[in-house]
């Protein structure tokens, strides 16, 4: 009886041992390990869900969808993603600028942004997302997004001294900076309507960084330029740590838009 427990529960025992070692030698990672999940829904059989690099602050925010079958949880990658955010502020209602993700990358994520250009504290926003692939399969979303307000602002918000046009130029990066040269990217919207807020090219952008509390500036910074898509990209220098103030002047063409804009960093 003894023996032949163990002669069943042997084989088990190794089958179970050397599955577990398979295991092992194929994990797989997961690639929305490393984010935030915003939220999901499912709809007409697709599972949309949603996520970030971190919990959504006013001003510019990176957003990734997964699509999958909700019945199989096949990753699918042949939609094209449509971002519809909404704010309800009880008179009236106001979109904000987004960046509607391209194809799905390696991982199946489809990755856009979106400026959310107010805290959830003044109203209630609604992110709709819309997916559709080529055989006119549709899957539609709500999601109720909570969006804070950052420590230090994000977004800029102002008139242009030129024509009055309502503009908000967004801090994409650097998102965690460090002493040395930074990455420094923005991305400028104008206000069309309510509803409408395309991107804004072919400005001049000109930084200059100071660090108020030792009245100094720092040396072998570039100028943000114009990439498309209303994104400028250039590089900051902090030479230590503590608070800088990253002066910017916007002129389009001869004509200055706007000076005296500033984002507080602090690292
Ligand atoms: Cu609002």
């Amino acid at each position: 009886m003894k023996r032949l427990a163990i002669a069943f529960i042997l084989p088990a025992f190794l089958l179970a041992a050397s599955l577990s070692g398979c295991k092992e030698k194929i994990k797989i990672t997961d690639p929305t390990e490393n984010l935030i999940a915003i939220g999901s829904g499912v709809n007409n059989g697709y599972l949309i869900e949603v996520f970030s690099d971190d919990s959504l602050m006013t001003g510019y925010n990176k957003l990734y969808v997964r699509v999958k079958n909700n019945a199989t949880e096949e990753v699918l990658n042949g939609f094209t993603i449509t971002f519809a955010p909404m704010m309800d502020m009880g008179t009236m209602q106001h979109a904000a600028p987004v960046e509607n993700p391209g194809k799905a990358d390696a991982d199946g994520l489809y990755e856009g942004a979106v400026v959310f250009i107010m805290p959830s504290t003044a109203g209630t926003w609604t992110l709709g997302v819309h997916a559709e692939d080529a055989q006119g399969n549709v899957a539609d979303i709500d999601l109720i997004p909570m969006v804070g307000m950052p420590a230090e602002a994000r977004i800029l918000s102002f008139e242009s001294d030129i024509d009055a046009s309502k503009l908000f130029v967004s801090l994409c990066a650097p998102r965690n900076p460090e002493v040395g040269l930074n990455d420094f990217e923005l991305a400028v919207h104008k206000k069309e309507s309510m509803m409408s807020f395309p991107p804004l090219d072919g400005l001049t952008i000109k930084i200059e960084p100071e660090m108020p509390s030792m009245g100094h500036g720092s040396p072998n910074n570039v100028d943000p330029v114009s990439v498309g898509n209303g994104h400028y990209l250039g590089k900051v220098n902090f030479t230590m740590t503590g608070y800088w103030k990253v002066n910017l002047t916007i002129l389009q063409g001869q004509d200055t838009v706007k000076s005296h804009l500033a984002f507080d960093i602090t690292l």
